[in-house]
């Protein structure tokens, strides 16, 4: 069956089902965002012309709202508390519903049981039954929740769920043994899904899949009246929840940015103002998203204190023709010094509160400074005030370009497919890759018989050698391109290294996420053994890794330019 735009939503907020404050949250939101929601998917229908989609039946179970995962967020959500996933949630459905899918959707272990035909009083069901959806989005604690209750189905099924996960696993942490055997096991990790079936929040590491949420969009004449209104001295606070506002040292740049601008809060309160908010701060309490956005509109700058990190709001401000202000973390936080990172599945290095805006955005919309040096901070703020910004919002946080993303990872992304060996072995033909003409890196050759039709096309793969100690990440962002880890199996090969003129005294074969790579001090080659643990993310200096990098549309760093 062919899938049909929609763009109609109220069908969808039936499904929403009802009752807890988080739901209420959603629901709204997506109300709101309806008529933007519909224009986009007019949009892509004309983009995409007559390709076929395929419609496809699908099950959103999600596990952090389930009584049974203890929902320790619903009832924050009038109080401060994280809202980031529920606007990443609420955006989702809408995108899978406007795409034309047949949708349920499950936010308890219950509605999960009969949705999956698990007869009720039964723990779990030791048959394999027929699975009645293509695809599953859940979260970690629905993983859980499945794996406990899908018996036997779980593990022939698996391959259709997607993981919703904020802030990312790395392969190394995502297999189990190697996780055990080389001290990456954390409370979430070690699933050997996949890499890419996990699905998160910002482009972190190309080894998951980048799925995003969206922000409100503005046309031309709303761009330039926010921009005409704009107060150049009114600064709002990043941070809904007082114990945000506890940061050491924040009186010393407080009390500059006050000598220049009047400072704004939304920190929820009961009674009385809290404490952490100083006098002069003029607080709003906790404001409704919409009002929230009108603050926005006003306000010349967002100024963030280093928590949350990597929430939507700082994408919001952008959206709505403020500068976000926000501080260096130097030494970066990491899984390993910081306790919020703690025991997440990653050991990438925050090097800001927002690494996207301050990575993929920018000046003149984002600036990053040291907060312990008064001087940097006061002539930020004071270039801030006389800089004029647009609003700005990059195309895949629009609908469109999550829309546009998300067709193309349902229509193309089948990991039900064994992966192919990580060595191609005695008999694969020579890897279709030559030595470019200036000797950098391998390009696809051009009459290579060779061409897979894998996704993404293996034509868009570039290969580098990375320096010491660099990551494949960083290695291809240097070169304006990005990290692709299904083209990882075409280069694990003796034949790449000889193409590239490795000098290699001798090859093995092993399980380390950081392979393959050239050790230079013995001169040594290393190939992958295990498919599940080619990786983007990770360095070592004794390592110069082989790299596989692609192109990417501008704006959209999940789709290579002829990926859709
Ligand atoms: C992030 O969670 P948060 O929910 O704290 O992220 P924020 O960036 O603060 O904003 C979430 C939404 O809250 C809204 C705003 C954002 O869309 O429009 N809001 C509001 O409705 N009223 C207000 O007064 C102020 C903001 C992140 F998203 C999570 O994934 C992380 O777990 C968490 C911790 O790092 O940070």
């Amino acid at each position: 069956v062919q899938a049909v735009f929609r763009s109609n939503l109220s069908h969808l907020l039936d499904l929403m089902g009802s009752g807890k404050e988080s739901l209420i949250f959603m629901k709204k939101r997506t109300k709101r965002l309806t008529a933007q929601w519909a224009l986009a998917a007019q949009r892509l229908a004309q983009k995409l012309g007559a390709t076929r989609r395929d419609q496809k039946q699908i099950l959103v179970h999600i596990g952090f709202l389930t009584e049974e995962s203890g929902d320790v967020f619903s009832p924050r959500v009038l109080k401060g508390g994280p809202l980031g996933e529920m606007v990443q949630w609420a955006d989702i459905l809408a995108a899978l519903y406007v795409l034309g899918h047949g949708l349920r959707v499950t936010v308890s272990l219950k509605e999960l049981q009969s949705n999956l035909g698990v007869p009720p009083g039964r723990g779990s069901c030791p048959l394999t039954m027929p699975l009645p959806f293509d695809l599953i989005y859940t979260d970690y604690h629905g993983l859980q929740q499945m794996k406990q209750h899908m018996g036997l189905s779980f593990k022939k099924y698996r391959c259709r769920i997607r993981v919703i996960d904020t802030f990312g696993t790395e392969p190394a942490y995502n297999h189990e043994e190697y996780a055990t055997l080389h001290g990456y096991r954390t409370n979430w990790g070690y699933w050997n899904l996949n890499p890419k079936q996990f699905m998160t929040m910002f482009p972190h590491t190309p080894d998951n899949s980048f799925m995003g949420f969206v922000s409100e969009e503005l046309n031309e004449t709303e761009k330039q009246l926010i921009k005409g209104g704009k107060a150049s001295n009114m600064a709002v606070v990043y941070g809904k929840e007082a114990s945000i506002w506890k940061l050491q040292g924040k009186e010393k740049f407080l009390g500059i940015l006050n000598k220049y601008m009047e400072i704004h809060g939304t920190v929820y309160y009961e009674s009385q103002r809290p404490p952490e908010v100083p006098a002069f701060v003029k607080n709003h309490g906790l404001l409704p998203q919409p009002e929230f956005q009108q603050l926005l509109r006003k306000a010349k700058l967002f100024i963030g204190f280093g928590f949350p990190y990597e929430g939507p709001a700082p994408l919001e401000a952008i959206a709505n023709g403020c500068i976000f202000l926000q501080s260096r973390f130097s030494p970066p936080h990491s899984s390993l010094n910081h306790e919020f990172f703690r025991g997440k599945p990653t050991s990438r290095e925050v090097f800001s509160q927002h690494p996207y805006a301050e990575n993929f955005i920018g000046k003149p919309h984002v600036w990053t400074v040291d907060y312990n040096n008064s001087e940097e901070f006061e002539a930020a703020i004071k270039a801030i005030m006389r800089t004029q910004v647009d609003p700005y919002l990059p195309y895949e946080y629009t609908c469109e370009g999550m829309l546009e993303r998300i067709h193309a990872y349902i229509q193309h992304q089948d990991f039900c497919i064994a992966p192919g060996p990580a060595l191609p072995g005695a008999h694969t033909p020579q890897s279709p890759f030559v030595l470019a003409p200036n000797a950098t890196h391998l390009e696809w050759a051009r009459n290579a018989s060779l061409a897979p039709a894998a996704w993404p096309p293996a034509r868009s793969l570039r290969a580098w050698l990375a320096a010491p100690g660099k990551a494949c990440t960083d290695t291809c962002l240097d070169h304006g391109l990005i990290c692709e880890p299904s083209f990882f199996p075409f280069l694990n090969s003796q034949d790449a290294f000889l193409k590239l003129q490795v000098p290699c005294d001798s090859t093995e074969s092993e399980m380390n996420h950081l392979y393959p790579a050239f050790a230079q001090p013995g001169q040594e080659c290393y190939l992958q053994k295990e498919p599940l643990l080619f990786s983007c993310a990770g360095s070592n200096s004794k390592y110069r890794r082989l790299c596989p990098c692609r192109d990417f549309r501008k704006g959209q760093v999940a789709l290579c330019q002829g990926c859709l």
